[in-house]
């Protein structure tokens, strides 16, 4: 009985650390052109390149941003961006 408490004791707590996926990033960064700006909803439309740490291949789409981070944004301009891949909301956007 003893061996088998034992072994069943190394699986209990070998067993959450098997389980983890490898870890997901939690800031991903990327870099892009501002397409527009809405500041009363409070996102931004971006053509980003390609962000290979969450698979994401180059498109353009609208994120949610911080109203800190729209600010002094024009279309047209390039920038590089942070972004939280759990919400998919941007955390900043610095003009290049
Ligand atoms: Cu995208």
């Amino acid at each position: 009985m003893r061996p088998v408490l034992a072994a069943l004791a190394a699986a209990l707590i070998a067993g959450p650390a098997l389980a983890q996926a490898p870890a997901a990033p939690k800031v991903v960064t990327g870099a892009g052109e501002v397409k527009a700006i809405d500041a009363k909803a409070g996102s931004v439309t971006l053509h980003h390149g390609p962000i290979p740490a969450i698979n994401w291949p180059a498109m353009t789409m609208k994120f949610k941003a911080p109203p800190e981070a729209l600010k002094g944004l024009k279309p047209g301009q390039a920038v590089t961006f942070t972004l939280d891949p759990a919400s998919n909301e941007l955390t900043s956007v610095t003009p290049k």
